[in-house]
């Protein structure tokens, strides 16, 4: 009780004290007669707000000065970012990274449709189910189809076991492998896809189309060729199609592993499509290719291709034959079901054999 009394004091006294100062200064500033005529106004502004600068140095010490900024600079790397966000934070400037194993000739003879599977070192087997399934080469109901597999690296660091010897095995006797320099990581996959769009310009700019995709899904290639077939020349110089995901945002529950904190991105995303697989144009390709040095990279690679296409003035549109999501359990066993098709994820390699087998079925009486 006594101490309580003791605080209230406290709490009473301070009050006073402070109304009491409160009453003298507003006084002795003339707060209480109008203070307007007291109040002299700067003739210079105190603080402006900060503006690109028209003098090219002044800009570049601009740049200096706000990646600097010990602020700005620790906001972004803060203690409580997942360790890969922060790894990314370091590393994303770093666009380009040397070819290990490239295959300059493979578009001698550009082909109509170029299948681009992102794979990593140890899938071996998901990369040969492809080869002798959807990503079978040569001609493919009359056009010509080539298939490539676009790795980075699986470090020692991370644990990988050596597969080099294997691996260059694989590329002297498929050579469909293109491989860079750089850690082959989840968050690096938009190096992945800016890498390969530096490559098509390079390698296979005379492709007509391009199918991206990840190595564990399955693709009904007649149909992507009957669907590109049935396009108006106008539609298909602008198509960009895919399983597109619209008004979607970064997970902000720190358990997520997709977890992106507000402190690295803030708003929608743009319309994008799912990065099992999408399809798109040579012309396309090319106008992404020029855009992304001007899109900072994002550690989501399709949501990054989806800046891009905003960046470029193109919208993704929807085909409700990519089941990036997979389809119902009842209908997975049924091989009519996949006549219609051009994606469904996930897929195992002998599913990918098996579903393949059943396309080519002539005796397949579906409706
Ligand atoms: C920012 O981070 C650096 C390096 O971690 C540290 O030395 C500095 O004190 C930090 N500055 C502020 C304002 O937190
Ligand atoms: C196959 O394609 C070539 C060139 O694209 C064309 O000239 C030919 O008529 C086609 N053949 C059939 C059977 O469609
Ligand atoms: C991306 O690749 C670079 C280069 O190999 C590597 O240093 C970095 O750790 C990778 N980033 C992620 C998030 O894995
Ligand atoms: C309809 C269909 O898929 N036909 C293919 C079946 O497989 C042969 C080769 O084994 C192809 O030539 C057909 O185009």
């Amino acid at each position: 009780m006594a101490l309580l009394r003791v605080r209230l004091k406290v709490v009473v006294t301070v009050t006073m004290v402070n109304v009491f100062l409160f009453l003298l200064i507003a006084r002795h500033s003339g707060w209480d007669k109008g203070f307007q005529d007291n109040v002299r106004l700067a003739t210079k502004p105190f603080w402006s707000k900060m503006m690109p600068s028209p003098g090219y140095w002044n800009l570049q010490q601009q740049i200096l000065d706000f990646r600097h900024n010990p602020i700005l600079a620790n906001h972004s790397t803060a203690a409580d970012l997942p360790d890969w966000l922060n790894d990314f934070l370091l590393y994303m400037n770093c666009r380009y990274y040397p070819i290990l194993v490239d295959q300059p000739d493979i578009c001698r003879d550009p082909p109509f449709l170029l299948l681009a599977v992102k794979s990593q070192a140890p899938h071996f087997d998901r990369r040969q189910a492809i080869r002798q399934s959807w990503g079978r080469v040569g001609l493919v109901a009359n056009r010509t189809v080539v298939t490539i597999f676009l790795l980075g690296r699986a470090m020692a660091g991370d644990y990988h076991p050596d597969l080099s010897a294997m691996l260059s095995y694989e590329s002297e006797r498929h050579k469909d492998i293109i491989q860079w320099d750089y850690r082959d990581s989840f968050f690096n996959l938009t190096v992945k896809e800016v890498l390969f769009l530096e490559w098509i310009q390079t390698r296979c700019p005379s492709a007509s189309f391009i199918f991206k995709g990840d190595d564990d899904v399955f693709v009904n290639t007649y149909a992507i060729l009957k669907y590109l077939a049935g396009l108006s020349e106008t539609k298909s110089d602008e198509l960009f199609v895919g399983d597109v995901i619209t008004n979607a945002g970064p997970h902000r529950e720190k358990k997520i592993k997709y977890f992106i904190p507000e402190s690295i991105f803030i708003g929608v995303y743009p319309p994008y499509a799912g990065g099992g697989g999408y399809l798109f144009s040579a012309r396309v390709a090319a106008r992404l290719h020029v855009i992304s040095p001007r899109v900072a990279l994002y550690p989501i690679d399709d949501v990054y291709t989806g800046m891009c296409l905003s960046k470029a003035g193109l919208v993704p549109q929807n085909h409700k034959g990519f089941k990036t999501f997979n389809i119902e359990e009842k209908y997975r066993a049924n091989p009519c079901t996949y006549k219609g098709l051009i994606l469904v994820h996930p897929r195992t390699p002998q599913e990918m054999i098996q579903i393949w087998s059943w396309l080519n079925q002539s005796d397949l009486n579906c409706q």
